[in-house]
């Protein structure tokens, strides 16, 4: 082979490399401290250090939606019966939540964080991922990006804001929660698997409690314990998502931060533990789901005009049903009543289902079909994750063995 030739094809070579090599980015994940109770005491200065729990009331049995950090020292925490906490924190003061307040300081939030970036992916009211990658080309120090949002959140709306910054979501999100109340945490590049080794492997998001006690009986205790898992152990304990675990567990993930502008459809599905067809278990469950989609709306903001559901028998075969709606909407109520005018024609007493999903979709007028199209249409829906992610804290079903297109094909 000439010499020329030869260095042809070793300059393509190291060129595929460069160019396969991803860049890095810089993310930022930020949570205010006791949400809801900080903007109580905000408005009220009386609570002002002290223990303040935001719920329903003992009497009706009601639970604490959140404590201020001084009544978190009692243990109490976040759905926990509010009779509960009044016997942990007799002293604790009982308000009722202001939801609409909430929002309104919640819309300031994110209009800060977008000062910062276009590139903000809400994912509460009072939490965020912040794509700071460019701010950082442009000579910023994470660190300074941090501080400044800090700084800003604090002087504009005199809350506190704990943050995290990493090259990736989820030890940017795991970072966020280390040092709160009014936490900064940055794992520098390259320090993403030796800061993740000794931690928990609940500290991943999307692994729940259940998977935390599968993993711990195979003696995985911290995300060091599963990193040094080998493939096909991933494989055999994940399925189709092991490849995404791992690369979380190793601090690798290249997950994007997803602004709303991408956002086509907002879903939720569940894996049942074993087969239903009771149907009203499988209302109760559309009723969790379509509430889990329509809180996620409501934080972003978005509409849809199209609703789906999907659904997996016990034999695997998948299938979606989508209805488009007259006008757009976010409501729980009507998410689930089209919900499951969709679904109970599809019930039978032989039919088990094995999954259910509810998702809503067609944010923007301008994309919402006549009905007629939309009925025979299926979006590509539920390629998305889950927002409540109850399918990574099950058994995994979700092995492709469907007769059916896959939902997430587009068949007109
Ligand atoms: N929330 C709720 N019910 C829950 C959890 C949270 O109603 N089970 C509400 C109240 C919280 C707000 O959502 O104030 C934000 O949730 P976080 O999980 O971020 O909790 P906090 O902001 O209250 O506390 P932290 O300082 O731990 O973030
Ligand atoms: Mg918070």
């Amino acid at each position: 082979m000439a010499l020329n030739n030869r260095l042809d094809i070793m300059a393509d070579i190291i060129k595929s490399h460069v160019d396969s090599t991803p860049s890095i980015r810089h993310i930022l994940h930020a949570d205010l401290d006791a949400f809801y109770a900080a903007v109580e005491q905000l408005d009220n200065p009386e609570l002002r250090g002290k223990p303040v729990l935001v719920g329903g009331s003992p009497e009706n049995r009601g639970v604490v939606a959140t404590a201020s950090y001084e009544a978190r020292v009692f243990g109490v925490h976040s759905a926990m019966p509010m009779k509960s906490a009044v016997r942990r924190c007799p002293q604790g003061i009982i308000v009722r939540p202001r939801f609409g307040r909430y929002k309104e300081i919640s819309n300031m939030i994110m209009d800060i964080f977008r000062s910062v970036t276009d590139l903000i992916e809400p994912l509460s009211m009072d939490e965020a991922y912040l794509d700071i990658t460019q701010a950082v080309a442009g000579g910023l120090r994470p660190l300074e990006v941090a501080l400044d949002l800090k700084k800003q959140v604090k002087e504009e709306t005199g809350l506190t804001v704990s943050v995290g910054v990493a090259t990736n979501k989820t030890v940017a999100k795991i970072c966020s929660d280390l040092n709160k109340p009014d936490g900064l945490v940055v794992v520098a590049p390259g320090e993403e698997e030796a800061f993740l080794a000794p931690l928990a492997v609940g500290k991943i998001s999307g692994i729940g409690p259940k998977t935390v006690e599968r993993l711990n009986r195979d003696g995985v205790e911290t995300i060091g314990d599963m990193a040094a898992q080998p493939l096909e152990w991933f494989a055999n304990t994940f399925g189709v998502r092991a490849e995404g675990v791992r690369a979380r567990a190793l601090g690798t993930d290249r997950d994007e931060v997803h602004t709303h502008r991408e956002t086509k459809s907002v879903s939720a599905e569940t894996t049942f533990s074993s087969d239903r067809n009771d149907p009203e278990v499988l209302r109760e469950e559309l009723a969790r789901l379509a509430g889990n989609v329509a809180r996620h709306l409501e934080n972003s903001g978005l509409q849809g005009r199209t609703v789906t559901v999907k659904a997996r028998l016990a034999d695997f075969t998948t299938f979606t049903r989508q209805k488009t709606l007259p006008a757009r909407t976010a409501t729980e109520e009507t998410i689930l009543e089209h919900a499951w005018g969709l679904l109970s024609k599809e019930l039978n007493p032989e039919r088990s289902f094995r999954l259910l999903g509810v998702g809503v979709s067609s944010f923007l007028e301008s994309t919402a079909l006549p009905a007629a199209k939309a009925d025979q249409l299926q979006l590509s829906l539920f390629d998305q994750p889950a927002f409540d992610q109850p399918v990574f804290d099950q058994p995994l079903f979700d092995q492709p063995v469907s007769e059916q297109p896959d939902p997430g094909q587009e068949t007109t």
